[in-house]
């Protein structure tokens, strides 16, 4: 009988601890020939998950542009680590806020739920971001 507790609790220690991933994602000034990027562009969770952006070059932050529904407004710090626990299912479309122009975007697809693809596709983004948002939708 004592074991079979024992082992129930094991159990429940490793499905607690395989339940929710964290991710690591750089914000750089410079990735091979590209300047002002996320080390990994598309970013592919489980619910429940954790993104954390490490502040590894300074001057760059995380600021949601498009999500799901009853996501609330994002924005971290500049010079700061992010984190962010995705608690709700769909696409998530976000941007470094001073270089939201050269490129510097990111997309994380939840739960591979990609029902509001269409809202992400018709979200309006400036200078090199609209080239780079464009081969990212290509991907997803
Ligand atoms: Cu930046």
């Amino acid at each position: 009988m004592f074991n079979k507790i024992l082992l129930f609790i094991c159990f429940l220690t490793v499905s607690s601890l395989s339940y929710a991933k964290s991710i690591e994602i750089e914000m750089l000034n410079k990735l091979g020939k590209e300047r002002m990027v996320y080390s990994l562009k598309i970013a592919n969770v489980d619910l429940n998950d954790k993104i954390v952006w490490k502040s590894s070059s300074k001057g760059h932050n995380v600021e949601f542009v498009e999500t799901p529904k009853g996501v609330k407004k994002f924005k971290s710090k500049i010079n700061k680590d992010a984190t962010y626990e995705f608690k709700i299912p769909g696409v998530y479309l976000y941007q470094c806020t001073p270089h939201k122009a050269m490129g510097m975007i990111g997309i994380v697809v939840v739960g591979d739920d990609k029902s509001n693809l269409d809202k992400i596709k018709k979200v309006k983004m400036r200078g090199k971001s609209k080239k780079v948002l464009k081969e990212l939708l290509k991907e997803l």
